[in-house]
């Protein structure tokens, strides 16, 4: 392909003559054509990742590096006088999910594609995506955030669907994303939608009508669901969203030659935590539909069905009051209730049921339904089985399997993080491009002097593309040569953020009583707050003060700094990471099922400072604990205690002077002077008479070890090469190994 001259087509202009909008569009227009040409597996039977979220992130600089164009389109931009970093920030951000679990289902897609499996993702065409978060008045304000444009990567298909609700039917519509995998594979994003959805309806906020639910199916994801309206809406797009997908799944069975008896050779479901569930029984009476019986019908669904749990958190374990599914799905309440019926029959264990005091239990229905049932981590998978699901483990020990999550290195590295990428090919090669167990071969160089300068010289001019970055968009001045400390994620109480900016707080009086640190330290945050969260939007305020107090007062600002990035994204995720010396990753152990930013900050070289939860314990495996700086109390501690259940923070904080001071500045008179007194005082009485997740416990430990990081730092040396190890030993995690995982124990795809 002559580049220059397609492009020049597409705009029917020259390249020079061209607007940064027509370039970014001929583009877009030129990878959907070359995204035609790739190949698509199609072997007998096909996996159908059905997910209500897919945060794939922007897909213009990662689908020309999974062409292999990429430096080519950059080039010959350049030659031409533009530029493609331009053209990058002209692309929306389609934020279609809330966090981990969307973002995983993205890089999911991407290895799906690379490692050639057969097999799609299935999801909704939300035409907004999570909200932009704004800050006004140091609290977060929510306002719609849209991301489809006129062009956009969308293609509308011919596929359409009659389905029915209570009470009224609507009809569907298919769009698809091509996902381009590395080199010459694709597969597709599926996505529905209806053609009724009236965008018209949302003002400037994120509160909409949420009554005529034609106008506003696949209008938001993640509907607010504090009031009944809210909770509602999400039964109706998760029925819609599983209608399809199974809908879809039995015509291309047909196709592919299955007679439906013999469905499971043919297709394979996996369920993204609870939000599909309901795939279970719409196939089983989609089945019935086509002539098969009810007893055949369940065992061909609990065959095809497997299921992952992403969270032990039990407010995210879904159950749907029975009159919900009654209004919004009376055509599947029948067969839930069959469906419980028959564990009845056979269970005496009532912990297991799936209908319970009126609520439908949809976890439940997947364990027993389902023929798998794995957790994301290790740890998870472990805590799960002994605890959690325990009662459901002793019934069906052989479903439950572990697979740990993954990152896609393409935009986890490659793309991001061009500079490291680079280096590390100068080292050893492509062939870790392709596996990313290679990148074992760097271990060579951990006494490399010269190797190691040139892996600090990365890691700054990283440092200074985000200083520059910052100084641009939020008008903050940050000193490169600080250590960067980064906490980027949901904001959660069990993440603990309160736990970090107490740190923060301390620091700053630390630094007021003259105790000044060696290397200054520069702390990130970047969250954003389910907008009914109010504890969570409590922390965010507190953030923002805290900013604002220690950026401004000139007797620490030289050491000290914050800064808490405004709209927390998939995109700025990729400028934050590459820049990064230290990840916080502090929840409470046993609460964080995995986390994958713990993944991707190591493989661009940052040292991880966490708990022993999630995936963090799997890092300390591979880097020894050296490199890894863990802190807190261990999972087993802490559910312990929960069981117990005589936690109280209070006795920590009147023995703890430190604690004392940094939790008494909440309410002090000088963040009171640039915060809001009720917002500052529920933080405040929340974390004294409650602290759900025990920040209170662990702060020592978590002090000590993040000053014996800040202390290790001064020696470059040292911290390079402890980065290095680092770096060597993350390929681990690349999703490639988690799917080829997934497709031996769960799929089993050719
Ligand atoms: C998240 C988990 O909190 C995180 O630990 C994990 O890495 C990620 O899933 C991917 O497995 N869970 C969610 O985002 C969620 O919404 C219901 O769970």
């Amino acid at each position: 392909m002559n580049l220059k001259i397609e492009l020049e087509k597409k705009l029917q202009n020259p390249i020079a003559d061209s607007s940064n909008e027509e370039l970014y569009v001929a583009l877009l227009q030129l990878i959907k054509d070359q995204g035609k040409k790739k190949v698509t597996e199609k072997g007998k039977k096909k996996l159908y990742y059905i997910s209500a979220e897919f945060l794939i992130g922007k897909l213009l600089s990662n689908n020309l590096i999974n062409l292999g164009i990429y430096e080519e389109v950059k080039q010959l931009l350049e030659k031409e006088g533009k530029s493609l970093e331009v053209l990058e920030e002209i692309e929306p951000e389609p934020s279609l999910g809330n966090g981990g679990l969307g973002r995983l289902a993205a890089c999911f897609l991407d290895s799906i594609a690379t490692l050639g499996l057969h097999g799609d993702g299935v999801g909704l065409n939300y035409h907004y995506g999570l909200f932009k978060q704004l800050f006004e008045n140091n609290l977060q304000k929510e306002t719609p955030n849209p991301w489809m444009t006129e062009d956009s990567w969308l293609i509308k298909t011919d596929v359409t669907y009659p389905i029915d609700f209570g009470g009224f039917r609507v009809q569907s519509r298919l769009y698809d994303i091509d996902v381009l995998g590395y080199e010459n594979r694709t597969t597709k994003l599926h996505l529905f939608d209806i053609e009724t959805v009236d965008d018209g309806i949302v003002g400037e906020t994120i509160d909409f009508d949420k009554e005529d639910i034609r106008k506003n199916l696949t209008l938001f994801l993640y509907p607010d669901d504090s009031d009944e309206k809210g909770r509602l809406l999400r039964v109706y797009q998760q029925y819609f969203m599983v209608s399809n997908a199974a809908r879809l799944l039995l015509d291309e069975s047909v196709e592919r030659g299955s007679n439906l008896h013999d469905l499971a050779d043919y297709a394979v479901v996996q369920i993204n935590d609870t939000h599909p569930s309901m795939v279970i029984p719409e196939l089983i009476r989609l089945l019935q539909e086509r002539g098969i019986l009810m007893e055949e019908a369940i065992d061909i669904v609990s065959k095809v069905c497997a299921y992952t749990n992403h969270t032990i958190l039990s407010e995210a374990l879904e159950k749907w009051p029975i009159n919900y599914l009654e209004k919004v799905v009376p055509q599947l309440m029948p067969i839930i209730r069959e469906l419980d019926n028959r564990i009845r029959l056979k269970v005496s264990d009532e912990s297991t049921y799936i209908i319970k005091d009126g609520l439908v239990h949809m976890a439940h229905m997947d364990i027993h339904y389902g023929f798998s049932v794995n957790g994301v981590a290790y740890l998870h998978t472990e805590i799960l089985k002994n605890t959690e699901l325990h009662n459901f483990y002793k019934l069906y020990p052989e479903k439950f399997n572990n697979k740990t999550n993954g990152i896609t290195f393409r935009r986890w590295l490659i793309s991001c993080n061009p500079k490291l990428a680079a280096l590390i090919t100068k080292l050893i090669g492509e062939g870790w491009k392709k596996d990313a167990e290679e990148l074992q071969k760097l271990g060579q160089y951990i006494e490399n002097e010269e190797v190691l300068k040139q892996l600090l010289e990365v890691k700054q001019e990283n440092k200074s593309a985000l200083v520059e970055y910052i100084r641009k968009t939020q008008g903050q001045e940050i000193h490169p040569d600080s250590i960067f400390d980064i906490q980027i994620k949901r904001l959660h109480e069990y993440k603990r953020q309160q736990m970090n900016i107490l740190f923060v707080i301390n620091k700053y009086l630390e630094i007021k009583e003259g105790k000044i640190p060696e290397t200054p330290i520069t702390v990130f945050f970047g969250a954003k707050a389910a907008p009914a969260y109010i504890i969570a939007k409590d922390i965010i305020h507190l953030i923002l003060c805290v900013q604002e107090i220690v950026n401004n007062d000139p007797q620490v600002n030289p050491y000290l700094h914050v800064v808490m990035v405004e709209n927390y994204n998939v995109t700025l995720a990729e400028k934050l990471i590459p820049a990064c010396d230290i990840s916080e990753q502090i929840s409470l152990a046993s609460k964080e099922a995995s986390g994958t930013g713990n993944m991707k900050f190591m493989l661009n070289g940052a040292l991880t400072l966490g708990t022993m939860d999630g995936a963090n314990l799997e890092i300390e495996e591979l880097v020894g604990s050296d490199n890894i700086y863990t802190f807190g109390e261990s999972s087993d501690v802490v559910i312990e205690r929960y069981a117990k259940g005589d936690y109280s923070s209070r006795s920590y904080y009147e023995k703890n002077p430190a604690i004392k001071r940094a939790v008494d500045f909440i309410v002090s008179e000088t963040v009171m002077k640039v915060g809001n007194k009720e917002n500052l005082l529920r933080l405040y009485q929340e974390l004294l008479n409650k602290d759900w997740f025990m920040t209170f416990p662990d702060f020592e430990s978590y002090k000590k070890t993040r000053e014996k990081a800040y202390e290790d730092y001064k020696d470059r040396m040292n911290w390079a090469k402890k980065t290095l190890i680092n770096i060597s030993k993350a390929g681990f995690f690349s999703s490639d190994r988690t799917i080829a995982q997934y497709n031996k124990d769960i799929w089993k795809l050719q």
